[in-house]
């Protein structure tokens, strides 16, 4: 049984990874953040199982202190801003965290001299920090960041290198493309679509409000990628992985596969900020908005995922279509309306314990 620390642990990520790591008999640390609410409802149900510390990655004493206390054998830096259009509104704070928060973990990790060779880190680095780069993309490719939040990001993996390398520290980087679930963010677009389509069955909401539709996304399974970052901090050798199921559709593409999974197909007309989208002939439900878009855009991401093949022997369970039915099924059974049921036999190989 290993002491494991994971940042994050409230978001999605950390959630399921905290469920598998218990599962594998491990004892779990989290560091949640103080909130005027709860914000401790995706890890609810594991709560007294948890050993859970305030903290926050903006406070290097909290972070020091945290980890010479813990010891951890491992940790899990899941934690972030990790909404890119909110990084161009709060560009400093998302550095601070989504950067330099990185940076505190590996100083105190390196500064106590009983865990530098022994605490294993792994880096939640994001497909984000290729921005312009055109696809598909690997370990190989020319970073090319073009939002506050993949900067950061690109810092805190080029920090993570150069302490692997500088200091020879056991330290991973999963260079993760999109990936949901159930318990994705309500602001991220695939699970906004879902949740609205839960909603719109209910009556309880009539327009979808979205941005680019054009932009590209390889889309997989969080709890399948949770899996994979395990897998990588086994290796004998610390590496860096792309993860990705090395297929990308558009947002349009997504918005279709999910209203047609519900028996309600979606039309799409006009083009820009004049497209709509039509149900039931010529009912608007869903319409382009330019507040949703961002100042610069990452256009396509899909991942060439030959090396993680190779190294952890992995081919993609859950594709994007296998995917929109999980979600939409969740959402719907949140709203209380019958699932359309074809998500279930879908989770056949992942043992937590919800999948909300
Ligand atoms: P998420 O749901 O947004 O969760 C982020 C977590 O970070 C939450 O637990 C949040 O706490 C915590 N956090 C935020 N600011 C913090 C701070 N100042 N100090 C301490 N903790 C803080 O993100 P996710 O989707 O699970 O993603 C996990 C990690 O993978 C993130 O680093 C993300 O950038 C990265 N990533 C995600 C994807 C993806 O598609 N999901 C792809 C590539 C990389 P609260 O709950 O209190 O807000
Ligand atoms: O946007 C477009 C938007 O916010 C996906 C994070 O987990 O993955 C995530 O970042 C695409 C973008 O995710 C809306 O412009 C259209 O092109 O769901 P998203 P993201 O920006 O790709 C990466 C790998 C991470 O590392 C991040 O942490 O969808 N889009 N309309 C919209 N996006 C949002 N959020 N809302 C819309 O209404």
């Amino acid at each position: 049984m290993d002491k494991i620390l994971v940042t994050g642990i409230t978001g999605q990520d950390g959630s399921y990874l905290a469920e598998y790591l218990l599962s594998k008999g491990h004892e779990v640390h989290g560091i949640i953040r103080r909130s005027s609410t709860f914000n401790t409802e995706r890890i609810n149900h594991i709560f007294d199982r948890l050993h859970l510390h305030y903290g926050d990655l903006t406070d290097g004493g909290n972070i020091t202190s945290l980890v010479n206390n813990i010891m951890p054998d491992a940790i899990y830096n899941l934690s972030a801003q990790s909404h890119v259009k909110v990084s161009y509104e709060i560009p400093e704070y998302t550095c601070n965290v989504t950067g330099l928060g990185t940076l505190r973990i590996l100083e105190a990790v390196r500064q106590n001299k009983e865990l530098v060779h022994k605490t294993k880190i792994f880096q939640a680095s994001s497909s984000e920090m290729f921005g312009w780069a055109l696809p598909p993309q690997n370990e190989d490719t020319l970073m090319q960041p073009n939002s506050p939040y993949a900067i950061a990001k690109l810092f805190s993996y080029n920090m993570c290198r150069a302490y692997r390398e500088g200091y020879g520290m056991y330290i991973c980087n999963g260079i993760t493309f999109n990936h949901e679930s159930p318990r994705r963010g309500l602001t991220f677009v695939t699970r906004k679509i879902t949740k609205f389509i839960a909603d719109y069955l209910l009556g309880k909401t009539k327009i979808l409000r979205l941005g680019n539709l054009d932009a590209k996304r390889d889309w997989g399974f969080a709890p399948e990628y949770i899996k994979l970052m395990y897998s990588m901090m086994s290796l004998h050798k610390p590496t860096d992985l792309v993860i990705g199921t090395g297929e990308a559709v558009s947002v349009r593409e997504f918005v279709k596969l999910a209203f047609d999974y519900v028996g309600l197909p979606i039309r799409f007309e006009g083009e820009g900020i004049n497209e709509r989208g039509y149900v039931y002939g010529n009912k608007i439900v869903l319409v382009v908005d330019p507040v949703y878009y961002r100042p610069n855009e990452v256009s396509w991401l899909c991942a060439d995922n030959t090396k993680i093949k190779g190294t952890l022997n992995w081919e993609p369970e859950i594709g994007v279509s296998d995917l929109v039915k999980i979600m939409i099924d969740a959402d719907l059974q949140r709203n209380g309306l019958s699932t359309i049921g074809e998500s279930s036999k879908l989770f056949k190989n992942f043992s937590w314990s919800t999948m909300l």
